[in-house]
This record gives C-alpha cells, sequence and structure tokens, in this order.
C-alpha cells in the first residue's frame, strides 16, 4: 500500500502466546458493523499476537466473545476478561465495534489479554471530522497533499476510504462531512444525480465502519440546481424545492445523517439576504430533513469579513453572539448550531466563545481545527490537545454546575440529544495521512478526546506513541514530553498574549505583523507607539460583557484578566508591568527569544530518537524541524523588531535585535 496503517499497524508486542476463538451473542452476525469488528479483532490479534484468531472449533486458550447486553448505554461498551475468556459487551453495533479497537488498543500498549477491565459510554453523541476537500482534489487549508475523496470533480472510493473508515471509528469518529463548508463549483451538485451513486459508495464503506455521510450543503442551490431566482428561507417556491430535493437525496442515500451549512459568512450566500435570521434559514431546512431523520448543522462563524480597520467599535469577537444568541431556542430540535472554540478562528490563543453555554436552549456542538492553519501547517510541531482539554474545561458559568464546555457541547448541561464535538481534520492523500508524521497526535487525539474528554492529554500522547512507534519508555518520554510543550513554545514565538493574527495574510504561515492590520477582516493588534491590544471591556467593545458575570468581570478589568488573553482584551501600555515583575515590552522580547530557543531543543531531542523511529519518519520530521526553526526566527525577529521600533525601548537583557 502506498500509505501507512498510522496507529493501526499492529505489532507483535507478544506479552502472552495465546490462540483466541471469537464468537458473536445476540448481534445480528449480518450486521455489517459488526462483521467490521470481527475482521478488526481477527487482523488485530493476528497482528499482536501472531497467531491465528480461530472460529469457535478447535483448541484455543481464550474464547472472546461479542455479545449484545441491552444495559449498556449507547455506542458505549464494557470489556471483560479472565484467564480463560474476554467478552466485549455492547448494547449495539457502534458500541461493540468500539468495543473492539479498545481491545486491541489496550493489548498494543502492554496490557495482557486477562487484564483487560473497563467500561466506557461515550461523552458526546456526535463524533464528526469536517473536510474542507474540494471537488477539483484540493483541500482548503489543506497540508498533507490532495484529497483522497475527490479529484478531478469525481468520487474516489478505494482501499484508501476502507482505511480511512477504519482508523476514525478506532477513535469513536461516527460522523464525516466530506466536503468543504465553502460550497462552489461542482460541489453543489453532490446532491443531484450527478454524484449520487459514488456518494452513496462512499457512505456505505463509511456505514461498516459505524460513520455517517454529512454533506455541506450551497444555500443558493435553490438558484443554482433549481433555477429559482431567490433562495429566501421563508419564500414557499423555496421550501417546495427543497423538499423535494430532500425526499429526492435521502431516498438515494440511506447512510447520509445530514448537511452542514456555512451561511451568510465570508461571501457565501445566506438568509441574511432577504432580511431573515439565521433562525429562519436553519429551521427551513431542519423541517425538510426532518422527515427522513436528518439533521441540519448550522455554523456559527458568521461575521461582517468586509469591515472597515479605522472603526474601533465594531468588533468581529461579538459577532457570533450577536447574531445567534437573540434567537436562543427558537431553533428547531434537529438543528445545532455548531461553534468554534473561540470568537475569531483557530488561533493559537483566544478565549472560548461566550455564545457557548450563552445558548442554554438550543443544541449546539463544539468546532475545532486539527488542521494546523494558524498553528503551523503541520510543518511546526503543534500538538492540541492540550488547548483542547482548556476548552472542553473552562467554566461557562451558564449554571451552578455542570456548566463547563464539556457540559454544554455533550448534551449534559441542558439535556439535548444532539450536540457534540466535530474537527476541522488535517489529512491529504500523503503518504502519511497528516504531513507531519507527528501532526497525527492531533487526529487520532481529537477523536480519543472526542470519544472521552475526560482523557488527559498525556494519556493521549502516550497511547498514540505506543500504537505508531515501538520506543523505550526514556524515549516515549521525551516524544511526550516534545507534544506537550509544543503549543506553548509555539505561541512563545507567535503573536503575544491572545492577540493573534500577525500571519502572513490569506496563506497564514509565518509573521505579517501589519498583515492584517489595515485589512478588511476584523483583525487587528491596534499597536502604537504606547502599547498594543483591543479594549473589548466595557468601555470598549463590549465583548467582555457576553460572557455570564463571573468570566465578564474578570475579563473586564485588566488586573484580573489571565494574563495569556491580555491583549486580547485590553490595550495595554509597554510599560505595564505582568505578575512575573517584568514589563509587558520585556516579556514579548524575552517569550520570543524562549520560543525559538525552545524550538532549537525540540529539534536537538528528536535528533537523539535517531535510530529508533524508522528513518522515513525520522527525515520527514527532521525537515519540518528545519523548517520550523526557520519560522520561529522569523517570528521571533519581526515581532521583536516591530516592537522594539514602535516603542524604542530597548531589551533589557541587550540581546540583537534588528
Ligand atoms: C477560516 C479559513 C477559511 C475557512 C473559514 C471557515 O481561513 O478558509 O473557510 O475559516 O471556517 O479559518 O469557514
Amino acid at each position: 500500500k502506498e500509505w501507512t496503517q498510522l496507529w493501526l499497524g499492529y505489532k507483535n508486542v507478544s506479552n502472552d502466546n495465546k490462540t483466541v476463538s471469537c464468537e458473536v451473542v445476540g448481534f445480528n452476525k449480518d450486521s455489517q458493523v459488526i462483521k467490521s469488528a470481527l475482521c478488526e479483532l481477527k487482523s488485530g490479534l493476528k497482528g499482536i499476537l501472531s497467531d491465528e484468531v480461530v472460529d469457535n472449533a478447535g483448541s484455543y486458550d481464550i474464547a472472546l466473545t461479542i455479545k449484545k447486553v441491552d444495559a449498556i448505554a449507547k455506542e458505549g461498551f464494557k470489556l471483560e476478561s479472565d484467564t480463560s475468556s474476554v467478552s466485549i459487551l455492547a448494547s449495539d453495533d457502534n458500541g461493540a465495534l468500539y468495543g473492539a479497537f479498545e481491545l486491541l488498543r489496550q493489548l498494543s500498549c502492554g496490557k495482557k489479554l486477562s487484564e483487560v477491565n473497563v467500561e466506557k459510554t461515550p461523552s458526546n453523541p456526535l463524533r464528526m471530522m469536517n473536510h474542507w476537500d474540494n471537488m477539483d482534489g484540493s483541500i482548503e487549508r489543506g497540508y498533507s497533499g490532495q484529497s483522497f475523496f475527490f479529484e478531478n470533480k469525481e468520487i474516489v472510493v478505494d482501499e484508501r476510504t476502507r482505511d480511512y473508515a477504519r482508523f476514525m471509528a478506532s477513535v469513536g469518529i461516527n460522523g464525516v462531512v466530506i466536503n468543504n463548508v465553502n460550497v462552489k463549483d461542482a460541489a453543489t451538485y453532490l446532491i443531484t444525480d450527478r454524484y449520487f451513486d459514488k456518494v452513496k459508495e462512499l457512505s456505505e464503506v463509511f456505514a461498516d465502519y459505524g460513520i455517517k455521510t454529512y454533506l455541506s450543503l450551497n444555500f443558493a442551490a435553490p438558484i443554482e440546481l433549481g433555477g429559482l431566482e431567490v433562495c429566501d428561507p421563508l419564500d414557499e417556491k423555496v421550501i417546495g424545492w427543497w423538499k423535494e430535493k430532500a425526499k429526492e437525496v435521502f431516498g438515494k442515500l440511506p447512510h447520509l445523517g445530514g448537511f452542514l451549512v456555512k451561511a451568510d459568512s465570508e461571501g457565501r450566500p445566506g438568509p441574511f439576504t432577504y432580511g431573515r435570521t439565521q433562525a429562519d434559514g436553519a429551521n427551513m431546512l431542519g423541517d425538510v430533513v426532518a422527515p427522513y431523520g436528518g439533521i441540519i448543522i448550522w455554523r456559527c462563524f458568521v461575521y461582517n469579513c468586509t469591515q472597515d480597520w479605522r472603526d474601533y467599535k465594531t468588533d468581529r469577537a461579538r459577532a457570533g453572539y450577536d447574531y445567534f444568541k437573540d434567537f436562543d431556542g427558537a431553533y428547531h430540535d434537529n438543528v445545532i448550531l455548531q461553534i468554534k472554540n473561540g470568537p475569531m478562528d483557530f488561533q493559537i490563543r483566544e478565549p472560548i466563545s461566550p455564545l457557548i453555554g450563552g445558548l442554554t436552549k438550543t443544541n449546539q456542538m463544539l468546532e475545532v481545527q486539527i488542521a494546523q492553519e494558524y498553528t503551523g501547517h503541520q510543518i511546526d510541531l503543534c500538538y492540541l490537545m492540550p488547548m483542547f482539554k482548556e476548552v472542553l474545561g473552562f467554566k461557562t458559568y451558564c449554571q451552578k454546575e455542570n456548566d463547563t464546555v464539556a457540559d454544554v457541547v455533550s448534551g449534559r448541561a441542558f439535556g439535548n440529544k444532539l450536540a457534540g464535538m466535530a474537527a476541522v481534520i488535517n489529512t491529504g492523500n500523503d503518504k502519511n495521512w497528516t504531513g507531519n508524521y507527528l501532526a497525527a497526535a492531533n487526529l487520532y487525539g481529537f477523536g480519543r478526546l472526542s470519544f472521552d474528554t475526560e482523557l488527559s492529554s498525556e494519556e493521549i500522547a502516550r497511547e498514540w506513541i505506543r500504537l505508531t512507534f515501538a520506543l523505550e519508555k526514556v524515549d516515549e518520554d521525551k516524544l511526550t514530553d516534545m507534544l506537550l510543550r509544543s503549543r506553548e513554545i509555539y505561541e512563545k514565538y507567535t503573536s503575544p498574549l491572545g492577540i493573534g493574527w500577525m500571519v502572513t495574510p490569506h496563506d497564514h504561515y509565518g509573521p505579517s505583523v501589519d498583515g492584517y492590520e489595515y485589512s478588511r477582516w476584523g483583525t487587528y493588534h491596534r499597536a502604537d507607539h504606547l502599547g498594543i491590544g483591543v479594549d473589548r471591556s466595557d468601555k470598549g467593545t463590549g465583548y467582555a460583557q457576553q460572557y455570564y458575570k463571573e468570566n465578564a468581570e474578570k475579563y473586564n478589568d485588566p488586573e484580573k484578566c489571565p494574563e495569556e488573553l491580555l491583549l486580547f482584551f485590553h490595550h495595554i501600555p509597554y510599560t505595564w508591568k505582568l505578575k512575573t515583575g517584568k514589563t509587558l515590552i520585556q516579556h514579548i522580547y524575552d517569550s520570543h527569544f524562549e520560543g525559538e530557543a525552545e524550538a532549537e531543543q525540540l529539534f536537538e531531542t528528536w535528533k537523539s530518537l535517531e535510530g529508533k523511529v524508522p528513518s522515513e519518519v525520522f527525515e520527514n520530521v527532521s525537515h519540518r524541524f528545519e523548517l520550523q526553526i526557520y519560522n520561529a526566527k522569523e517570528w521571533r525577529d519581526q515581532v521583536n523588531s516591530y516592537f522594539y521600533r514602535k516603542s524604542g525601548i530597548s531589551d533589557q537583557k541587550g540581546r540583537k535585535i534588528y
């Protein structure tokens, strides 16, 4: 095969050389998902124990049973074992499949067959990947090659599709949106005869692994496909057109879960054109797919992208809340609002979107990005689980308890059945799927975290390392440490204290301090000769007031504001004293020198793993570290020079600033 097996390349860990038999009890043996579970167990156990799994005839040491037990929670599983038997108990097919993968994972991580006892229920009902794949094969914000779903406007279904589905199921993903949210050109036709057969074929491969297929929808489809003059969601003809369309699409695609919609955002069509609200648009579509059990996932990434940079009051950070909060409770039951983790756009540091938990009567799910658009393009090492853990653990204060982001987006807080987590994915058709071999930790990690939000960043990192490499403990420790430090390091050498941006416009790799300063995107740092930062307090744009009182008060006051977000919320003089006793300007200098130096240390540590990871992996990652160090130097020097020139204040340590 021309691609790697990521974390499913089972290695013989031969902890006990047992022969295993396999039996299914209570489940429909013709179920494709159960067949997949069996198939995975057979090939996985063969890899791990280097012994064939036998059907229950013949002689064997351990009897493995996949058994239906109705008391187990939806998509959950229980593994029980003793010296002569192992059982995977679940109440549904997906639970059985996840149980099978859990067993293989535990064995690969060093457990013995007789030691596997665990019970898990997924934290989130929806655990999704969003592909930004275009039908010409390109990927918007893709850093690991071309699409493996689309090529020259055709859909590709092959062995790689199956492996992809296996990887996703192995970490608990149960929904995949196959096409870019910016639905243009050929992609608009995905809901027509032109593509039904192939979408169906693809969705069947996914369904074998318990994954539902979703499509991103063009809100203007009634115009572009239906020849109507408008796509007004309250127009009878438009509604009629969508009704017919939904009937046709769900008739042709039995495994379709529903649609994802980006409307009224960055030039995409939407209800605003007709003076309608986001709720009008989302509910209309919700109603037309409801008879088929379909859902509408409506993105909240709506803001004015043609704003005047001279205008200090219009604040892009406010937009999501301003557009969606007032309609809390108005969204229909099969509509979910998908909210980016921060109010801006996947920066290395942002506050948590106040819309999450700001809404209390609406289905909502969290959107994060593992494609490293703003976090190093899968060149720079940036393991994102620490960031996602912070997001999930954030206390919104939306109620007395059960109020964290994890509580809200899982549906636990307010009893929503439709809830969950989605990631903009980081895959492409590169041999190793993610460009940088180490970026696969984010792919693996997001899936694991969406299934079990209690896992720690470190547990996930260690699992991924054990499943991927065969390292001694000391080396596993080193690589774990590299992953765990990488986000902080990236943050240090890029834009300081939550201000974000300062990147090369459009491409978003490498520094350009003023690149977005005088443009239309609402992405400003407002640096002058005295200080830097955006005043989002009640005296500024008022964004801080969108949070519940406890957070609002903290963010509103520069003395109480968490320092990593200081410049996001306040315009701060360069001479401001931080808690460390350093001035702001000195902090900027120090953190940039440190960040670059630490990037070099990462590379040094990596070099010590030469010969311990496959040479191909070593070369691939080494090359990327060379680029990362170059990038870190550019960031360090441009940011430091910029602020030295603006402020005229020298570095106390007398280092070279250009
Ligand atoms: C931004 C990307 C842009 C996406 C947009 C989105 O730069 O390419 O279309 O997000 O989320 O991060 O829709």
